[in-house]
């Protein structure tokens, strides 16, 4: 589907856990407020509200640098149990509208709402009658982004918070992605925007001027995410856990390859970021099939696939042989290793919360 057919909401509660404690607890009203660890344990910073942010108290901050910060600064023990009851009041809220959720954590998700047909279909009214839900029914507020895609919904719905909401149409993304700084992409994080500025990449239209392939040699397989992000471009669908059904990981090599034996060098590269993903969403890593697949110069593609029960590098190798055989002297450009994940729904949905 083209991103102009898409309406994607992304919903982010304001300072989640400390909106929560604040609203329990009505004499921490206006005063600033952290959930986390005590300083002498050596505890972090979970989050905290606005009141607190004023003084530079940051997620994931040592306690103690946060105390020094903020001397008045009310430490509140966190109650995972609290939120997570929030978080299935706002998914029921979700649920009023679409069944395209995509959970990210307890307090963020992806609608799509495409085919919604409250409020006529606008994605602007939905958004805002499921922040007014929210706020009604737990008392806590969120803020929202909506846009033709996920990237830009994500970044949208840190724009206006707390309690705000930002609308990108299909025509303003180009002019949103303009006064996008880097730094606000997800994915670029202290490091790559550092390494971007030694590059003399500062802004999303330096990042539009390079190719793909010159992006991919500096920062590898985020070469090419960043360069779609910076045209305003994601294509990725909201996952549910329903259509969940597998978890891959693929590269467009920076130089198409011809044998065997670099396939199976890529092949193992990319084993690892597999697995590291797999074993996010599911520690057990149960799977029910294994799958590689190629794309070849011509821009053809070809997967291999075997059921299987137990993740295994020698089914890969095996399926790479057969795989490679379709190339017939045709040039590799791309080499992706995934793996089907099994039906039940149940646990499918566990699986994204870390509940
Ligand atoms: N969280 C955490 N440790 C972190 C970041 C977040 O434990 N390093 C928890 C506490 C947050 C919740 O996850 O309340 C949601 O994370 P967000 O990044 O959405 O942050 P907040 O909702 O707290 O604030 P914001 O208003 O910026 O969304
Ligand atoms: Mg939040």
């Amino acid at each position: 589907m083209s991103d102009k057919a898409r309406k994607i909401i992304h919903v982010d509660m304001d300072c989640f856990y400390a909106a929560v404690e604040v609203r329990d607890n009505p004499t921490l009203v206006g005063k600033p407020v952290a959930v986390g660890g005590e300083s002498d344990r050596r505890g972090v910073i979970a989050t905290c509200n606005y009141e607190a942010r004023k003084f530079g108290v940051r997620s994931a901050m040592a306690t103690a640098t946060a105390v020094r910060q903020c001397p008045q600064l009310i430490l509140v023990k966190p109650r995972f149990q609290v939120y997570k009851a929030v978080s299935r009041q706002i998914h029921a809220i979700f649920h009023r509208y679409t069944e395209l959720i995509e959970p990210l954590s307890l307090d963020e998700a992806y609608l799509d709402v495409s085919d919604c047909e409250s409020y006529r279909g606008s994605a602007t009214l939905i958004a805002e009658a499921i922040r007014r839900e929210i706020f009604e029914e737990t008392g806590l507020t969120a803020s929202a982004g909506v846009a033709p895609n996920k990237f830009i919904a994500k970044v949208a719905s840190d724009q206006n918070k707390p309690n705000g909401i930002c609308v990108v149409a299909p025509d303003d993304v180009p002019a949103f992605v303009e006064a996008l700084p880097l730094r606000k992409i997800p994915g670029v994080g202290p490091v790559t925007e550092q390494k971007l500025a030694e590059l003399g990449l500062k802004t999303t239209a330096d990042v539009r001027m390079q190719t793909p392939k010159v992006l991919q040699k500096w920062l590898g397989r985020y070469g090419d995410v960043l360069w779609k992000r910076s045209f305003g471009i994601d294509e990725r669908p909201v996952e549910t856990s329903r259509l969940r059904r597998s978890v891959g990981v693929e590269t467009t090599l920076s130089e198409d390859i011809g044998s065997l034996q670099q396939c199976k060098s890529v092949l193992s590269d990319l084993l690892p970021e597999l697995i590291q993903r797999l074993d996010k969403h599911d520690p057990k890593r149960r799977i029910h099939k294994q799958g590689v697949k190629l794309k070849f110069a011509d821009f053809q593609q070809t997967t291999v696939e075997q059921t299987t029960t137990e993740l295994r590098q020698s089914l890969f190798l095996a399926l790479m042989d057969k795989a490679f055989e379709r190339a017939d002297g045709r040039k590799i450009r791309l080499v992706g290793l995934n793996v089907g994940l099994p039906e039940e729904e149940g646990e499918a949905i566990q699986l994204q919360f870390e509940w």
